[in-house]
């Protein structure tokens, strides 16, 4: 194994960095003001922030310029965390309903009631009577990384959804069928990247995603800076657009086939250079024949993009001295989601560019069990099971989101009569909420929330359990570390103590854990914990590559420090983690602990049954027809696609008083050419008409906007009466996804189409 002599030095400097860190700490401790660090959980870009604290409230909240990886970089939403932490609207203790309404209730009142109800309809109707939803915020909290795997480990049902079919499940299929391992995503090497095309993604406004990079801006901006080069590829003129040498206005839904025609330039005019690769592909030629007809001639009226461009975009790629290619959610939740992120991944193989420096490489994180030496892995399955209504495949464990619904309300063995959501809104983030609104509303028998507002979806539940607010809670990048640029590690503990009467949301769930599965008075929270840790090293003593090969388990688990039962397993799994750190070294190292640039692994990591990358694998070859046909069809003359704004985070800040104004608004954006043929006017309500319903928003026409393309950003419908989010409701906005009926997904994924689906749009009155 290559590495084991770099991760020891690596781990004997951060000892120094340690010894440095704890000197200044002690030297400043007397004098300063009360002051923590906490790591912004608000999205991807994971910035460190110093928060002010006077007596058990955030008073102030600036960058942590000492920050290892985000170097004091802040955003709106980062300085509002003050305000997001002390919102009057958070539920302060658990909700359970009796006759119909919610009343406040003790914790052991609220798990006794969970004991008493759930328990009885598993043992009547089956496992799979639970669904289990889990929302965004999961890949944001440390309970969400360590104990949702148990609850479902625990229920065993196979209806299990999250959001991940609403954003990047077909980057995961991608992946698990090139790499054998749905987690192996390559993230562009974007500070030493030469050239870097980017499709369906707005770092500046979103921060980046599926890339944690802490200020973006300045990273693109660095890029260009040093001679590279942008290109972005989006409907939309972007911010992100603006800042690029090349913006590519493509039509939407149709990024697969632009970059087959990329493929298709770089096998003709002999472009393709795998260089170090070579040894680990196998169905390059595969490839180069599956993608013969796909010319720039034969995309260019799909795409509208002209074919000379089509071609100078891939001489570009293969010319530039390090390239990444990189797509994101308009290139996602789209028709053919998981080719786009398949051709993404052949591009950077073609040009040599997958796992080297500057090109798109593999993070390593701390917390991922040390890498296996290479050879052929188990592979990755998709379709194991099928959702009982549409017979919709699994992929990664999971059924879509946007079928949630319809397993709920369509009568029949095996459907969902209680409903666990796991910091989750998909009334709002997935296609047709109001059908799964009167689901929930109408067809279950319990429903669970663990959540911190009552909400759209929260609403229907019969207990509502309350995590405490982010300063209140600890908090370690399980989800980010793994596709961040650098590979870094950080931890912050609370920086307030818990508040009276309130839970740590690490407790909630493995007492969640014990009352759904109907264990009851006798086993306690950390006994949960205990017996994940027992499993993990059991199994993790018979590695023959783990750090505790051949070890005794319990004199292994006797040597784990941690104030909570948490921390323990956080330092179970760096201890078991390629760079063999501990919990300890975190905490002395308050600002993090930087463990380099992405090194080439290839091909370690690899999980593929050939150990080798698979180019060609063959639910992607049954699939490439129906791309095909999309060459023929005739493009609907008025699609609709997303945007986020800045001020934002999917539905659930809208209740930030200092993020819920200005341009941060729903209203639908018309490039002046369709509004003049549609008879629209800017600032007035227009209808717009989907296959799942209808809504009305105000027109804002912008040129920033290409013909033939609305845009309305989603999150938005704050208006169903029973919710207690004062602000969000005052300014409610409308539910784009109410557009949808839940039909229109990826097949291979199942994720929800949710850019690119036509729609009419028409004035009002
Ligand atoms: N049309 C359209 N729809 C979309 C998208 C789009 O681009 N267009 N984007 C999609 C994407 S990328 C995503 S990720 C999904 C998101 O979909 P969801 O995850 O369903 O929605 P969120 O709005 O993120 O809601 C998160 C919930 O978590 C709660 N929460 C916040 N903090 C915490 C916490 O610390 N603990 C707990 N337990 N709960 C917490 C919030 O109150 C809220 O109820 O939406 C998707 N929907
Ligand atoms: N401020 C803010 N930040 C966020 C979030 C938020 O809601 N607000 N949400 C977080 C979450 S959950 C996620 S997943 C990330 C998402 O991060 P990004 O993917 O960077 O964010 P989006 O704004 O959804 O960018 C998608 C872009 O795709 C474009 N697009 C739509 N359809 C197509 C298409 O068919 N082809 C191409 N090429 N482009 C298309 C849209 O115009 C849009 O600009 O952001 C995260 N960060
Ligand atoms: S960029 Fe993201 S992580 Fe950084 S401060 Fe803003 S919301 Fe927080
Ligand atoms: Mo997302």
């Amino acid at each position: 194994m290559p590495t084991t002599a770099t991760d020891t030095d690596r781990a004997a400097e951060a000892d120094r960095a340690a010894e440095a860190d704890r000197a200044t700490a002690t030297g400043s401790a007397a004098t300063g003001p009360t002051t923590a660090r906490r790591i912004c959980p608000l999205c991807e870009a994971t910035c460190g922030l110093t928060l002010t604290i006077s007596g058990t409230r955030v008073t102030g909240v600036r960058g942590d310029r000492d920050d290892i990886f985000s170097r004091g970089f802040i955003c709106p939403k980062g300085a509002s965390f003050g305000e997001l932490d002390a919102d009057p609207d958070r539920l302060r203790v658990p909700l359970v309903r009796e006759n119909g309404v919610l009343r406040e209730a003790g914790w052991d009142e609220a798990f006794d009631v969970i004991a008493r109800r759930l328990p009885p309809i598993l043992a009547a109707h089956g496992p799979d009577a639970v669904g289990v939803v889990l929302g965004n915020p999961n890949v944001h909290t440390m309970a969400g990384g360590l104990y949702p795997p148990l609850l479902l480990g625990a229920l065993r049902t196979r209806n299990v959804f999250s959001a991940s079919t609403v954003d990047q499940m077909p980057k995961h299929v991608s992946s698990g069928l090139l790499f054998g391992d749905p987690y192996a995503i390559p993230v562009p090497d974007l500070d030493r990247t030469g050239h870097l095309l980017m499709l369906g993604a707005n770092p500046l406004d979103s921060n980046g995603s599926l890339c944690t990079a802490p200020d973006f801006p300045g990273r693109l901006k660095a890029l260009r800076k040093r001679g590279g080069t942008l290109t972005v590829v989006d409907p939309r003129r972007t911010r992100t657009a603006r800042l690029a040498d090349r913006h590519v206005p493509i039509r939407p839904g149709t990024d697969a086939l632009l970059l087959a025609a990329l493929a298709q330039v770089l096998f003709a005019e002999g472009l393709t250079d795998l260089g170090h690769l070579e040894a680990h592909v196998e169905g390059v030629a595969e490839v180069e024949s599956a993608v013969r007809d796909f010319t720039p001639e034969a995309v260019a009226e799909a795409c509208d993009v002209e074919p000379g461009l089509i071609r100078a975009m891939a001489r570009e790629l293969a010319a530039a001295p390090s390239a990444a290619v990189y797509a994101r959610v308009g290139g996602s939740t789209v028709a053919y989601g998981t080719l786009t992120n398949w051709l993404v991944d052949v591009l950077n193989v073609l040009t040599g560019n997958l796992d080297r420096p500057g090109g798109a490489m593999f993070p390593l994180s701390a917390t991922v069990p040390a890498l296996r030496p290479a050879g052929p892995g188990k592979g990755f399955a998709l379709g194991r099971w099928a959702s009982r209504v549409s017979g919709h495949p699994e992929a990664k464990g999971e059924l879509p989101v946007a079928a949630l619904a319809e397993e709920i309300d369509t009568p029949g063995d095996g459907r969902i009569r209680a409903l666990v959501s796991i910091a989750a809104n998909p009334v709002l983030s997935a296609p047709d909420g109001d059908r799964l609104d009167r689901a929930l509303g109408g067809d279950l028998d319990f429903m669970v929330a663990v959540d911190p507002y009552l909400n759209e979806t929260t609403r229907h539940a019969d207990v509502v359990l309350p995590p405490p607010p982010p300063s209140q809670s600890a908090h370690f990048d399980f989800a980010f570390n793994g596709f961040a640029i650098r590979d870094q590690v950080r931890y912050t503990p609370a920086a307030v103590p818990l508040e009276e009467g309130r839970m740590d949301e690490c407790e909630i769930h493995a007492r969640l854990i014990l009352a759904a599965t109907g264990v009851r008075g006798t086993a306690a929270p950390d006994d949960v914990d205990a017996l994940a840790i027992d499993r993990t090293l059991a199994r993790a003593v018979t590695e023959p590559h783990s750090p505790a090969h051949g070890q005794d388990p319990a004199a292994f688990a006797a040597r784990l420090t941690g104030r909570t039962p948490a921390e323990r397993r956080l330092d179970l799994m760096l201890r078991l983690g390629p760079y063999r750190l501990t919990v300890e070294q975190l905490l002395a190292h308050p600002h993090g602990i930087d463990l380099g640039p992405l090194r080439p692994r290839l091909p370690q990591g690899l999980k593929t049954r050939s150990g080798r990358v698979e180019l060609f694998p063959d639910p992607i070859a049954a699939d490439l027809p129906r791309l095909r046909t999309a060459l023929d069809e005739t493009p609907a003359r008025l699609v609709l696609v997303g945007r986020r704004h800045l001020r934002s985070n999917n539905s659930w800040l809208h209740n930030i008083p200092a993020l819920n104004r200005g341009t941060n608004t729903c209203t639908l954006q018309v490039h002046p050419d369709d509004a003049a043929r549609l008879g629209l006017t800017d600032g007035a309500p227009a209808r717009i008409k989907g296959e799942g319903g209808e809504l009305e928003a105000p027109v804002e026409v912008t040129d920033a906007i290409r013909r033939g393309v609305v845009s309305l950003p989603h999150g938005w419908g704050h208006d169903r009466p029973g919710t207690r989010m004062a602000v969000a409701a005052a300014r409610p906005g409308v539910n784009v996804n109410q557009l949808l009926d839940g039909t229109r997904l990826d097949p291979l994924s199942g994720n929800a189409v949710l850019n690119g689906f036509p729609v009419e749009v028409s004035p009002v009155g």
